[in-house]
């Protein structure tokens, strides 16, 4: 059951949402324990790998070029990098990677290429892949696939009524549009929202009817509490009850009872009591590592602490999905062709301007 039909309406799924928490969270429980293993949790890292300087304007966002914030824009990583940081995120017990990229849109250059080398590596190192790098057509979708991109995330943030309030630079369309392009490569979605910009309840209900009114509504669903930064549209912000945090994973683990419900961004607000009763409530997941993209999480060692008082255990990679095959990239293929030719040609040109036993004249220099 992809979607539960007795919460299929905007009244239904408000009903629910408001009920008293304690019922709600029994239910949302119980729906839990049909679909998925109520002992784990997976461990998730995320990795910005190119950071601020972005031209969009989402308000919340510490990487908008627009706000000044202390974030300090950084070019793309690089492939080796990526790749180091990926294996100690594996060591560190965490089975998928999310890379993040301050980007509105993916263009077909450079970056991009180097991007589909790191989803093949770490594809390679038996880790879900996911990327978040703003807007993409169906083909870079198609070449994401092919290196063994596992799930795409690109969150809709909010009701389709309150986006404009949070974003201008580009539409609830564009990112309707953009979630269709990864469907239709065959990649999983990750598509989920964040509470607490001064939205309504209804506006939180009514970013679930938008995945509720999907053809395949998202196999993962992140939940994020606001973190509110200095210097950003949002900073004054008053941060969410935890028990709002609670009703909000509730409620999307009822209406999306196979999808997984990720506790995303805000946790370091939380207290390890609000955190078990969302995943009582049927989160399954967790950014691990004491980062986000910009800003803090917490502790490793805080989370391995809180894992063993309640009991869970980390899930495993490819749990929810068969692990994509990497294929090669015909254009990376073509241009490490072209790059070797050119070596080859710099080798030859450099031999003929001197040639094989041509010893360069002796010049003695007088004092
Ligand atoms: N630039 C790409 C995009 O917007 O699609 C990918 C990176 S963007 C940082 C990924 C997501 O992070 C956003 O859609 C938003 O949901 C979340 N996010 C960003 N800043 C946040 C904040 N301050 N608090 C909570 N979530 C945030
Ligand atoms: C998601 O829903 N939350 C993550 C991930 N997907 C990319 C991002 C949270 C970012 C929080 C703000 C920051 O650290 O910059
Ligand atoms: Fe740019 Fe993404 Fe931040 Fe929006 S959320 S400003 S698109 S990095």
């Amino acid at each position: 059951m992809k979607v539960n039909p007795q919460y299929n309406t905007k009244e239904a799924l408000l009903d629910l949402y408001n009920k008293p928490l304690l019922e709600l969270v029994f239910e949302a429980a119980t729906i839990h324990r049909q679909y998925h293993n109520p002992r784990e949790v997976q461990m998730s890292s995320l990795l910005s790998i190119k950071t601020g300087g972005c031209p969009e304007d989402c308000g919340y966002c510490p990487q908008a070029a627009r706000y000044h914030t202390d974030v300090d824009a950084h070019k793309l990583m690089t492939v080796e990098s990526v790749l180091e940081q990926a294996r100690n995120a594996k060591k560190n017990g965490s089975s998928r990677l999310c890379m993040g990229a301050a980007w509105r849109e993916v263009r077909d250059n450079k970056d991009f290429d180097n991007v589909i080398e790191m989803v093949q590596g770490v594809n390679a190192l038996d880790m879900e892949v996911c990327c978040t790098l703003g807007m993409m057509s169906e083909d870079q979708a198609k070449r994401l696939k092919d290196a063994g991109l596992f799930a795409y995330n690109h969150n809709l943030d909010t009701s389709a009524d309150y986006y404009d309030d949070v974003i201008s630079t580009r539409e609830y369309e564009d990112r309707l549009n953009t979630i269709d392009n990864a469907r239709k490569a065959g990649i999983s979605v990750c598509s989920g929202g964040i509470i607490g910009m001064g939205e309504a309840v209804e506006d939180r209900i009514g970013l679930l009817m938008s995945y509720m009114q999907m053809e395949n509504p998202p196999e993962s669903i992140p939940i994020n509490a606001l973190v509110a930064v200095e210097g950003t549209p949002m900073a004054e912000q008053k941060p969410i009850e935890q028990w709002e945090m609670i009703r909000m994973v509730a409620t999307t683990r009822i209406a999306f009872p196979e999808s997984v419900v990720r506790l995303s961004a805000g946790r370091t607000k939380m207290n390890m009591e609000g955190q078990a009763l969302c995943f009582m409530a049927g989160a399954s997941s967790i950014f691990a590592g004491d980062k986000l993209l910009t800003t803090p999480n917490p502790e490793y060692n805080e989370d391995q602490e809180m894992f063993k008082i309640l009991g869970l255990i980390p899930k495993e990679a490819f749990a929810d999905g068969e692990k994509p095959v990497t294929k090669e990239d015909p254009i990376i293929v073509a241009r490490k062709e072209k790059e070797r030719q050119r070596a080859e040609e710099l080798a030859e040109a450099r031999k003929k301007a001197k040639p094989e036993g041509f010893q360069p004249r002796k010049v003695t220099t007088v004092e």
